[in-house]
């Protein structure tokens, strides 16, 4: 029963409990704060939270260094408030996702402050040592940051790997010990009511072989894969698994299990996100309707997770070199906001360069777009940066919700808040969710009136996509059927008014074609059967042949 396939056609919402809702005004986000948010969730039209981790943490990497994975942070509640949250949340319809956060672990948890103790330790082969480095290491993450992934642990005289910071020694799922771990976990928060899984960093936990040379040797990571997927279905027959594998399309294929579709259930597309931004750079939608084109078919249980922006940098390491810069030169003209060699923008400026009309036409993409849309908060609201917090704490402001001190997310005072407020033209005097609600002419009405009609039109989850050819290059006309039916979407990227002519197959001289998006209004075809509109600036359309 294909009903049951509800992320196909979900509206997912990332957020970081830390810094959503304070409602202990510690100036800490908390999972009863979250909770008395949830009908503006739901109002939004989300169907799905994604919780960023909230475990015990030292919080040297925004919580993505566990000392816990059975925890919660104690500053956002306890397991009440968490189930408490969960319930919430499905009094509204929605689900919730978590991050399966299992590639490493902090150096503080206890697994770890074992087994750097002794090369005796029991949990020793919980983690990959060596005597030497490989020479053919791989690249960090972080350069400028971390000068390699292996380091030097004094005491027991081996290194150890770590993908990304050092104090974020990699687990060795090698050791079964450890996958029994990571079963433990998923089936622990399963039982707690979660939907499912956003996996960390999924190419690096499982190492195929040429990523990451030297790591511990998984002789079969597809199949460890799968295992776990298996393991997930057993115990929940709805849970899910969204991957983050920042990897080509052709990769990607492999962790959805091509056609049986017993993998991966979604994965983020990082290659139409970076061709996205290139072609706003360049005013040319080809990069993107290239990237669309280029994604393989996948079976109909598996899904593409579009998004415009996450909890991480932009990452446009799936451009090539001069791509990169043209986007530079557009997004983060200020040399200090980006580190060239990995094709990361540190530090974006205020989202898209500011002009309201291209972000507005960014959003129809993302949700019309074949594949299941992921919002991080605020986006819904225009929120920017705040680049003087420094490093990713400046894209991780608190939610604004009013126009008063702290935006709403607290009253403690400024100096303990978990996050740094924006300032300047994005602050929350001028940013704030309980003025834009009240404003029909708001960002935040738009998107609801957006996130409306996606779900209302199932073919963009299920549909295949077409692309209807055009003259102009800065247009990119799209095709999506399936589902109950086909709608088509125009999008103008560039800054110039333009016509575009739509043909497709089964197009009839009566038929007619209904405006979903914006007023509702009847186009007719041509004499010769073809659809002739009229686009602004950065304009767009959703039609569906009635
Ligand atoms: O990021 C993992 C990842 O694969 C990175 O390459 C990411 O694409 C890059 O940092 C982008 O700049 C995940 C989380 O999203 C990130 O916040 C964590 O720091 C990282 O894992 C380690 O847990």
């Amino acid at each position: 029963d294909t009903s049951d396939l509800w992320w196909k056609t979900a509206v997912v919402y990332c957020l970081d409990v830390e810094t959503f809702m304070d409602w202990n005004d510690d100036g800490v986000g908390d999972f009863e704060g979250l909770a008395h948010r949830m009908d503006y969730l739901a109002e939004l039209g989300v169907t799905c939270l994604w919780l960023m981790p909230f475990y015990p943490s030292p919080d040297q990497d925004d919580g993505y260094d566990i000392t816990d994975f059975y925890g919660v942070d104690k500053r956002l509640g306890n397991h009440g408030d968490f189930v408490e949250v969960i319930r919430t949340a499905r009094d509204r319809g929605m689900r919730v996702i978590i991050d399966l956060v299992v590639n490493h672990t902090s150096d503080k948890h206890p697994w770890f402050q074992a087994a750097r103790s002794s090369r005796n330790s029991p949990y020793r082969d919980y983690y990959v040592w060596r005597d030497e480095p490989p020479k053919d290491a791989a690249e960090t993450v972080f350069p400028g940051e971390e000068s390699g992934v292996w380091n030097f642990d004094e005491r027991t005289e081996q290194y150890y790997l770590h993908s990304f910071y050092s104090h974020q020694p990699d687990l060795n799922v090698a050791n079964p010990k450890v996958r029994e771990e990571v079963e433990k976990i998923i089936g622990f928060w399963l039982q707690l009511g979660v939907s499912g899984f956003r996996v960390d960093a999924v190419p690096f936990l499982l190492d195929p072989s040429g990523v990451m040379p030297g790591k511990g040797d998984l002789p079969d990571p597809m199949g460890y894969l799968r295992s776990l997927r298996e393991f997930l279905g057993r115990r929940s027959g709805e849970a899910i698994l969204l991957g983050e594998a920042n990897l080509p399309h052709k990769d990607q294929l492999v962790y959805f299990g091509g056609d049986d579709a017993d993998a991966l259930t979604m994965q983020f597309d990082f290659v139409v996100m970076a061709n996205m931004y290139l072609s706003l750079a360049r005013g040319d939608a080809g990069p993107l309707t290239a990237a669309l084109a280029d994604r393989p078919p996948i079976a109909t249980a598996s899904q593409w997770a579009n998004f415009v922006r996450n909890h991480d940098e932009l990452t446009l390491d799936k451009l090539s070199e001069t791509e990169r810069e043209e986007v530079f030169a557009a997004f983060a003209p200020d040399e200090e906001t980006r580190i060239y060699d990995r094709g990361i923008i540190r530090r974006l400026p205020p989202m898209l360069g500011g002009d309201p009309r291209r972000i507005r036409m960014v959003y129809s993409l993302l949700f019309s777009m074949p594949g299941t849309p992921v919002l991080f908060y605020g986006e819904e609201l225009g929120m920017g940066e705040n680049l003087e917090a420094g490093g990713r704490k400046s894209v991780r402001t608190p939610m604004q919700w009013t126009a008063e001190k702290n935006g709403g997310f607290s009253n403690a005072a400024p100096s303990r808040l978990a996050s740094p407020v924006a300032v300047g033209g994005y602050s929350p005097e001028h940013v704030n969710a309980s003025v834009q609600r009240h404003d029909p002419d708001s960002m935040l009405r738009f998107m609801r009136i957006l996130i409306e009609r996606y779900r209302a039109s199932a073919e963009i989850g299920w549909g295949e996509l077409e692309i209807l050819e055009q003259a102009n290059p800065a247009v990119l006309a799209h095709r999506v059927t399936g589902g109950e039916g086909s709608m088509i979407a125009v999008h103008n990227l560039s800054a110039e008014s333009t016509t575009v002519t739509l043909r497709f197959a089964d197009l009839g001289e009566d038929d007619r074609l209904v405006d979903l998006l914006l007023d509702g209004s009847i186009t007719t075809p041509s004499a010769k059967g073809a659809v002739d509109l009229t686009l602004d600036a950065y304009g767009y359309r959703w039609l569906r042949v009635l």
